[in-house]
């Protein structure tokens, strides 16, 4: 596996490239253009500066997450084709720059979701939680309110927050979409973009919905394995691909995450990886934790295990750590325990190897 570390570009991210480069066996960060609107096409100018303001501090920039998809594209709206054909020349730009994998997501209106973005845990660290019974008594207005507030007015990735003021037209037109009509817009969607991907050799590969169900009463798809399933088969090339997120698809007991990785990696769909540990508490409620297992309620020696049981030689990128050590800057993202997390997983891999190659 090939081990990244999400930047949020400079004077943009707290985290520097020097320090990214002195964790140990991180070869690359995972980028993106932040001030791009969502649909309009990302100048090649642009990524190129990226590319070289990456590669002069000795590290790659090969997997960029995300180029988000503009929502008329979600709803299914007969403005969706230019928005397509904006995306198809994005991935044409970074493919000239040598990008090889392009995350994104498929989530309605919000990107990812946590109800609490500094939850204290006894030992002083900070993680962020996700309560599904706050989502309930609260309107979605609210709960932006509290994100952007905790969010230290740094830009939280999928929170644009002028995107986010004409929520309550966004949700208007989501009445006339569920799950099926999301659906077919994604394949058609995934019909349009593939294609260029396949001519460029740049891979896609979506993002879980995070958490995995439906919130606000949006529809959600990529969900578990049956969901995933129905649209890599519908549009069946290699370039449709997946980012396994465990600490997305994780929040629900019922997804074996060993299990997926194995059945998605044996199809040669999975591009990308984000491996991060959290603590279910109860249904619908979890909260994220530090890697190792016995601080959360997944089995991560199963789950390296399983990437290195299908040989997996794609990226991977640890996820949302805690702020510890007095760490100020964007919750989920900072340096020290992400980068711990790293040496955690490199080490699985290491004894996972070695002990298959001198014991087995
Ligand atoms: C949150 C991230 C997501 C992810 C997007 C991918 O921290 O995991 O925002 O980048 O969903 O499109």
């Amino acid at each position: 596996m090939k081990m990244v570390f999400r930047w949020y570009g400079e004077g943009n991210d707290p985290i520097t490239l020097e320090q990214i480069r002195q964790i140990p066996g991180v070869v690359g960060v995972v980028g993106a253009l932040f001030d791009v609107p969502v649909g309009e096409v990302w100048p090649l100018e642009k990524i190129k500066h990226l590319k070289d303001t990456v590669e002069s501090a000795g590290l790659t920039l090969e997997v960029i997450e995300s180029v988000n998809v503009h929502e008329d594209i979600k709803l299914g709206l007969s403005t969706r084709d230019r928005y397509i054909e904006n995306y198809r020349e994005t991935i044409r730009n970074l493919s000239k720059v040598g990008v090889k994998v392009v995350c994104y997501n498929f989530m309605p209106i919000f990107d990812w979701m946590r109800t609490d973005l500094h939850k204290k845990l006894p030992d002083g660290s900070e993680v962020m939680e996700y309560d599904h019974s706050l989502i309930e008594n609260i309107t979605p207005k609210e709960l932006v309110r509290r994100v952007k507030e905790g969010s230290a007015g740094l830009v939280l990735p999928g929170w644009e927050w002028d995107r986010l003021e004409k929520l309550e037209q966004t949700f208007e037109l989501y009445k006339d979409v569920d799950e099926k009509k999301l659906l077919d817009n994604l394949i058609y969607f995934l019909k349009g973009v593939i294609p260029v991907c396949e001519e460029c050799d740049v891979k896609l590969a979506i993002h879980p919905d995070d958490p995995p169900w439906s919130i606000f009463g949006l529809p959600r798809i990529v969900t578990n394995r049956e969901n995933i399933e129905k649209f890599l088969k519908a549009v069946d090339s290699p370039y449709n691909g997946l980012t396994l997120c465990m600490g997305s698809l994780g929040a629900n007991p019922n997804n074996n995450i060993p299990e997926m990785i194995r059945y998605f990696g044996r199809m040669g769909r999975i591009h990308f990886a984000h491996l991060r540990n959290l603590k279910i508490v109860e249904r619908g409620k979890f909260y994220e934790t530090a890697h190792p297992s016995f601080c959360g309620s997944h089995d991560m020696f199963e789950v390296v295990k399983a990437f290195h049981d299908i040989g997996y030689n794609g990226y991977v990128r640890p996820d949302h750590g805690r702020m510890i050590w007095g760490e100020k800057g964007r919750p989920g993202y900072g340096l020290y325990d992400r980068a711990l997390g790293i040496t955690y997983l490199l080490g699985l891999w290491e004894a996972i190897d070695k002990m298959k190659e001198r014991y087995c």
